[in-house]
Formats: C-alpha cells, sequence, structure tokens
C-alpha cells in the first residue's frame, strides 16, 4: 500500500485561511495528548481571531481537566456550522466518527504522530515517530508563523509530558526537549503542570489500579503479563478511569508486554504496551486496532473476553518467541 504523502505547509496554510469556523476532534476516550492538543489549537485560533470549538466524545477525566481549554465541548453550540474539521491524535477515522459523521461535507485535517495513520484526511499532517501530536502543533505552528501564547505553550507541554511518560519513551527526541524547554522559557512552571497533572490521583483510581494488579497473570516465562477488568470490579472501585494501568504492569521486573483488557462504554477494549523492540502495534494492527510500536490499542466488537484473550495471548507469545 503506497502511503499518502504530508500536504506541504502552504496547503495547510491556505485551508486554515479559508476557514472561519472550526471544529477540532479529539479522539474519543481523550487522553492528555488530544485533550491538550485541541485546547493549543483552540488558543492558537482563538489569537488569530477564528471561532473555533472542540467536541469531545466525552467529558474530560478530572486528570486531565487542567489541559482543557473553556471552547472544548461535549455540544456542540447551537448554530456553529464548521467549514473545517481538525482531528488530532486520531490514528484512524474510527477514533472520531461518532462525530465526523455529523458534517458529511465538511474537510478534514488530520494531525497525528502515530505511526499506523490511515491518513483518512482530506489534508494530512502526519510525523509517524513524534512523541506528540502536541509537538507536531508546536512545529507546525512555528511553520505556519502561527503565534503560540504562553496558555497554548501549557497545553502542549502537558500534552508532551504525558504521552512520553514524563521524557520516559523512546519517542522523546532532542528535538522534545528543546521544545519543552522553550515553553519553560515562555514562562510555564513544569513543577507546577506536573503536580496538576500527576500529583491527584483519586482513591477510585489507586483501587482499580490495585485491583488491576492483583488479578495480574503472568505469560511467556513472566516476560508477558496481562489484567482483566470488566465493569463489575470498575464499579467496585467507583472509576472506570484505566488510565495509566497498563504502564504500571509493563513496569514490573522482566517484563516485555503489557495487556489490559476492560469494559468501556459497552465495548471490549485492550491496551498494549511493550518495551524495546517489541512491536505491539503489529499486533494492534492485526485485530483492527492501532497505534505505536510500545503503546497500542484495540476495540473489539466481540465481547467475548475469554475468546479475544486467547486470540491476544497467542499472537503476544507469538511475538515474544519471534524477538528471543
Ligand atoms: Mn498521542
Amino acid at each position: 500500500m503506497k502511503m499518502k504523502k504530508n500536504n506541504t505547509f502552504s496547503e495547510i496554510r491556505i485551508a486554515l485561511q479559508e476557514a472561519d469556523n472550526i471544529l477540532i476532534l479529539p479522539h474519543i476516550k481523550a487522553d492528555g495528548d488530544a485533550a491538550g492538543s485541541a485546547s493549543a489549537l483552540l488558543e492558537i485560533f482563538r489569537k488569530r481571531e477564528k471561532k473555533a470549538y472542540a467536541l469531545a466524545a466525552e467529558t474530560p477525566l478530572p486528570s486531565i481537566r487542567t489541559l482543557v481549554h473553556e471552547r472544548y465541548r461535549t455540544e456542540i453550540p447551537e448554530g456553529f456550522r464548521p467549514d473545517l474539521l481538525i482531528t488530532v491524535d486520531c490514528a484512524d477515522i474510527d477514533r472520531c466518527i461518532d462525530r465526523v459523521k455529523n458534517f458529511p461535507d465538511v474537510k478534514i485535517l488530520n494531525l497525528d504522530h502515530h505511526g499506523t495513520n490511515t491518513r483518512f484526511g482530506d489534508l494530512d499532517y502526519v510525523i509517524g515517530n513524534l512523541s506528540s501530536t502536541g509537538e507536531l502543533i508546536y512545529s507546525l505552528s512555528e511553520a505556519l508563523g502561527y503565534k503560540i501564547t504562553k496558555k497554548a505553550a501549557r497545553y502542549i507541554l502537558g500534552a508532551i509530558l504525558l504521552d512520553t511518560n514524563r521524557f520516559y519513551y523512546s519517542s522523546t527526541s532532542s528535538r522534545t526537549l528543546e521544545i519543552a524547554a522553550e515553553i519553560i522559557d515562555r514562562g510555564v512552571s513544569m513543577s507546577e503542570l506536573c503536580e496538576d497533572l500527576f500529583g491527584n490521583n483519586s482513591k477510585e483510581k489507586m483501587k482499580l489500579l490495585a485491583r488491576a494488579i492483583d488479578s495480574s497473570t503472568f505469560f511467556c516465562s513472566n516476560r508477558g503479563v496481562y489484567s482483566w477488568l470488566p465493569r463489575k470490579v470498575q464499579l467496585e472501585a467507583g472509576t472506570d478511569n484505566t488510565d495509566d494501568i497498563v504502564e504500571a504492569l509493563r513496569d514490573m521486573e522482566g517484563v516485555e508486554v503489557a495487556l489490559l483488557l476492560y469494559d468501556y462504554k459497552g465495548s471490549l477494549r485492550a491496551s498494549l504496551r511493550s518495551v524495546g523492540d517489541v512491536d505491539v502495534s503489529k499486533v494492534a494492527l492485526a485485530f483492527g486496532g492501532g497505534g505505536h510500536k510500545n503503546a497500542s490499542g484495540i476495540t473489539f466488537t466481540d465481547h467475548d473476553y475469554e475468546k479475544v484473550l486467547r486470540k491476544l495471548l497467542r499472537e503476544l507469545e507469538a511475538l515474544l518467541v519471534r524477538k528471543s
């Protein structure tokens, strides 16, 4: 399959100039990169006197509320008719189709950093191995000569911090760190931002994490680990916020692949994490999901947990065996 090329900066500039009403779409179950990137764009467009809103699929999680702009909504304001849609951090159109489908004739600008991005936009700007969509928006805004305010810069730094797990992942380049440094130079306090983002775990979330760790099972000579959080367990813990749980599984000694299966809004979801050369995006793609080499996800239409788990474990084991 031949990969569609990125549009040029001048093509993107023209599309943005022609648009007066812009609707920004973060992916379903928006994470900090999606929400922060959408918020940064809202702030950048406000400065350029464009009418823009972000339309999210759900209310943002409390843990990322600090990355949410006033114009980030869950309902479209009355009378607002977009003439351009911008999808942020969406590897494929399924991640935002719930909202895109309401605007069949509106052009899409697809901004993303997932290597598996299907380039579904009328215009695409995708850089596959970048730390975050936040970093992509920073570089794009600079290339277009758009002013990045302190407020926008803070959203971007939050997006970068979350998607790199505080500069832990290999997607953190020297340029990522330079951008973070430039943002600090604009007066953004990284420690205050970190406190907002990482220092507010709810008891419910920690309880759910404890349940996941407690019920985890190792496979492939302890090189892999999985856990399962059905709706019932989420209700008992008092939250459906599964953020950071799969990372905690991955960070156990000797683990190369971690899998978290969980019920999410009526579907069964799998989050995959890996370390080093183990490429879980291959497994995700094989099941209709997507993501990055070390972090991918899949939404299953099949609700049979046992069957899905069996299939996934078979593929993950094969992946680990091939690597060793
Ligand atoms: Mn991202």
